[in-house]
């Protein structure tokens, strides 16, 4: 009864467009065209004419992008282990367009309708011919509603997340990153001899990606790593550049010493055993449960040894969404807030003046603590990915732009990373292009990083790599794919382009 109570039913105005909307509580009018709605269930009818639904993934690699209304859903497909890892499985919808936190329909006139998500509990919000809606597993905050131009409406309910979650001011400065050249096969020897041909390059980061750790959970240096890595920091630092690590401390592998020695420390399944929280490096992996003393003492010790005795100050955590899974933890927490607490734990261990580049983290849980996001899959030195061609989060240039330039209106949140450019052309399938188009796409998005070791890159290909890191680009929006880079008009909306969905859409 008290709750029937509490239930709205009216219309609400937006503009010249009147709207029912149902809710669980009363809208509140922020301009003419803005509401803010009582966390809970949402349903807005909308206008018969929309055309499009925007759909916004979960975590960083997740599918984000316009699907004109009547087409299937913009969706992980036929992998239940991909969805689990790049998408939050919990709330799929085969069947119907829905993404995390924030949604939108293009309606005719050219405008768009927005709900957007301005608290946690794992908002979803999807789209029907006549409907867009909005549930929560735990009502937090409330929900943002507005009408107006794409890139102002967007661009307000960020201003909106960044005033509710915070917003920092660390800079990235341009990366160099280890994972596209070397992957997993680093080594301090290997480190030594990259650093010093980038040494007269105009880098600011050097980050060592996966591959200097015994394995992931037991974060050591290996065998690779003789010396230790306070020592790689001083290879690094010494050239002049800033040390980053990449490191995924909320998952651990069954065969690590954490998982092994002490499962107790694991989220768990229904069964009574370490939940699956993912799959890679050929295996499922566990998530750690945040919400344990002890956890939180390791995540401190972990967080304190690495910054403080080894010297890093840049970090990029990876594989974060495994904190944020439906599970068994030990306190009753939901399981976005499980996250939170626990990322806000390596923020205020880490103090403010370490860089914290979020990847594979829940994109709107993570504003506020992270400096920068990846906002896309993985790239890849070719454009499509021919063995996964039912996911739009395979690895290749082609997936991680689609995802990322729908993000670019993320800026004011965090910065937004659309992972590296490829210079060369050695070693590489990608046209020029292609490789322009990831040029253009991190100029936009406003995060310049690479991978090329100078000995893969021709003459001109250094000079076009140091070139492009010492432009400081005007960037300007002129429609959903359009920018002016200074002079130059850019057009990304030929590249857009989605596979056609599988006849019949598998789970
Ligand atoms: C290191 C790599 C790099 C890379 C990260 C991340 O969805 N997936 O299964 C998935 C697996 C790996 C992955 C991304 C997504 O790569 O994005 O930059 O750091 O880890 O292992």
């Amino acid at each position: 009864m008290l709750i029937d109570l509490a239930k709205f039913a009216g219309l609400v105005q937006l503009g010249d467009l009147s709207l029912p909307l149902r809710a669980d509580g009363a809208p509140r009018a922020l301009g003419d065209r803005e509401y803010l709605i009582p966390s809970g269930s949402v349903t807005v009818v909308h206008p018969v004419e929309a055309t499009e639904f925007f759909r916004h993934g979960w975590n960083s690699w997740s599918p984000s992008g316009w699907r004109h209304v009547g087409d299937a859903p913009l969706r992980i497909h036929g992998s239940p282990e991909r969805l689990l890892t790049a998408d939050d499985a919990k709330n799929d919808t085969p069947h119907a367009h829905s993404g995390s936190a924030v949604g939108a329909i293009a309606l005719a006139d050219g405008e768009i309708l927005l709900l957007g998500a301005l608290g946690l509990g794992a908002p979803r919000v999807g789209a029907t011919a006549t409907t867009l809606w909005g549930t929560v597993e735990e009502p937090d905050g409330e929900w943002f509603l507005a009408r107006g131009p794409e890139q102002e409406v967007f661009t307000r309910y960020a201003q909106l997340v960044a005033e509710r979650f915070g917003a920092r001011e660390g800079r990235a400065g341009r990366v160099w990153c280890s994972w596209y050249s070397f992957y997993e096969h680093i080594s301090e020897d290997l480190v030594r001899r990259t650093v010093a041909d980038l040494a007269d390059l105009p880098f600011d980061v050097v980050q060592l990606d996966d591959g200097w750790e015994r394995s992931v959970g037991d974060w050591e240096a290996n065998e690779r790593f003789p010396s230790g890595m306070a020592a790689t920091v001083r290879t690094i630092t010494d050239a002049g550049f800033r040390a980053g690590l990449w490191l995924s401390p909320l998952i651990a592998l069954p065969h690590s010493d954490f998982a092994v020695h002490r499962p107790d420390l694991l989220v768990q399944g229904t069964d009574g055993r370490p939940m699956v929280a993912g799959y890679n490096w050929g295996g499922p992996y566990y998530a750690l449960d945040t919400t344990q003393e002890e956890v939180k003492a390791h995540l401190r010790e972990l967080f304190t040894r690495v910054v403080g005795e080894w010297g890093f100050t840049y970090l990029k955590l990876d594989f974060m969404y495994a904190g944020a899974l439906e599970g068994g933890r030990s306190e009753p927490v939901h399981r976005e807030q499980a996250y939170r607490d626990a990322v806000a734990l390596i923020r205020e261990t880490v103090g403010d003046d370490v860089y914290l580049l979020g990847c594979g983290v829940p994109i709107i849980a993570s504003a506020g603590v992270f400096d920068g996001v990846r906002v896309g899959p993985d790239v890849a030195p070719f454009w499509e990915n021919a063995e996964r061609p039912g996911d739009p989060t395979g690895v290749g240039a082609k997936n991680a732009f689609l995802a990322s330039i729908h993000r670019s209106w993320l800026r004011p949140v965090f910065e937004t990373d659309p992972d590296v450019v490829y210079f060369r052309r050695r070693r590489s399938l990608l046209d020029d292009d292609q490789r322009r188009l990831l040029e253009d796409l991190a100029t936009v998005l406003g995060f310049k990083s690479t991978s090329d070791p100078v000995d893969w890159l021709a003459d001109d290909e250094v000079l076009e790599l140091r070139d492009w890191l010492e432009r400081r680009e005007e960037v300007a929006q002129l429609g959903r794919y359009v920018f002016r880079i200074d002079d130059r008009v850019v057009d990304l909306g030929p590249f857009v382009t989605y596979p056609a969905p599988p006849s019949t859409i598998a789970n």
